[in-house]
């Protein structure tokens, strides 16, 4: 049986993971999620890319959104609204399950990662999901505004204000959630790979957190980053233009350039010119608009992944 361990967040991350547990060869699946967009809405706690992993494995995702449920209604928001209650973050009548069941779960004292397990579970999901920390850890984006919380940056500013510097509050002193570094570290793990999620605002997070950049640092599995830039331009969210604003270039170059010191490889897409490279590459097409894309873009990376470990260059 073949261990994979992914790093992801995001929309583009949960398509990633989705791939690979519909291989053939079907490996165990961990995936290491970004918590850093995690926030308290109303008194509930949320976990955005936890709970869009949840619905896109559980083929319960919206399809066209990203994120939240295919076929949800919104009567909680239309009583919300005519109580004045603030409508800017939408919390669908069925997603409401996830965050009233974890708010109250974590009010007893259960951890955040037993939740998800919980979760899960209910959702006959096979792949393991683990929130990169129990600990709470906050992306804050410090831009022409002034500093704003992720949520308020990416949903109420629609990620319009110039960003300068984002910081992890809390991550220093993140514990890595049970199970995160043994599936970094188990000598079963064959791959490591770090999802097409924006590396800035969902990847870097997750390398905040200590102990689990030093698992990755100190990994026998090869390190392969999937490339979210597709032909020059990111496939959605605000990655170049963060790149654009922190003065990078819209390129593979940029992304490996960022990833440096954790990948032993890099996943491109065929659409952009890859001169710069100075590791091991391959280049597919990234693109993944259905079930057949993603699972080609995970056996690809899973491809290039082998290729560095029997090249003895990680
Ligand atoms: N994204 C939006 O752009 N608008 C929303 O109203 C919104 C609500 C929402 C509710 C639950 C949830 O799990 C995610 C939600 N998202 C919404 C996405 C969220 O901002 C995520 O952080 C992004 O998907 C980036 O990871």
């Amino acid at each position: 049986m073949r261990k994979v361990t992914v790093l992801t967040g995001g929309v583009g991350g949960a398509k990633l993971v989705l791939g690979l547990t519909a291989l053939e060869f079907a490996p165990q699946v961990t995936a290491i999620v970004n918590t850093g967009d995690d926030f308290r809405h109303l008194g509930l706690a949320v976990s955005p890319d936890i709970d869009t992993l949840l619905y896109v494995l559980s083929g319960q995702d919206n399809r066209t959104q990203g994120w939240g449920r295919e076929g949800e209604s919104w009567s909680f928001m239309a009583a919300l609204r005519s109580l004045g209650g603030a409508d800017w973050f939408a919390l669908g009548d069925g997603d409401l399950a996830l965050h009233i069941l974890r708010t109250s779960r974590l009010a007893a004292g259960e951890p955040l990662s037993e939740i998800v397990a919980g979760f899960a579970r209910s959702w006959n999901i096979a792949a393991r999901i683990l929130p990169m920390s129990d600990d709470p850890v906050a992306t804050m984006i410090d831009t022409d505004e002034g500093e704003l919380a992720f949520q308020d940056y990416f949903v109420a500013r629609q990620c319009r204000p110039v960003a300068r510097a984002i910081r992890f509050a809390g991550a220093a002193g993140a514990r890595p959630a049970p199970g995160v570094a043994e599936a970094i570290l188990d000598p079963e793990t064959d791959s490591i790979l770090i999802a097409p999620s924006n590396p800035w605002l969902s990847v870097d997070p997750i390398l905040a957190v200590p102990e689990i950049a030093y698992a990755l640092a100190t990994a026998t599995a090869p390190i392969v980053a999937i490339s979210p830039i597709v032909g020059g331009e990111a496939v959605k969210g605000p990655t170049a233009k963060l790149m654009r604003e922190f003065g990078l270039p819209v390129t593979t170059e940029a992304i490996a350039a960022h990833y440096a010191r954790v990948i032993d490889g890099i996943l491109v897409d065929g659409r952009d010119t890859v001169s710069g490279l100075s590791l091991p590459y391959a280049v597919e097409d990234t693109l993944m608009r259905d079930l057949t894309d993603r699972k080609r873009v995970a056996a690809a990376a899973l491809d290039l992944a082998r290729t560095i470990a029997c090249s003895g260059q990680h």
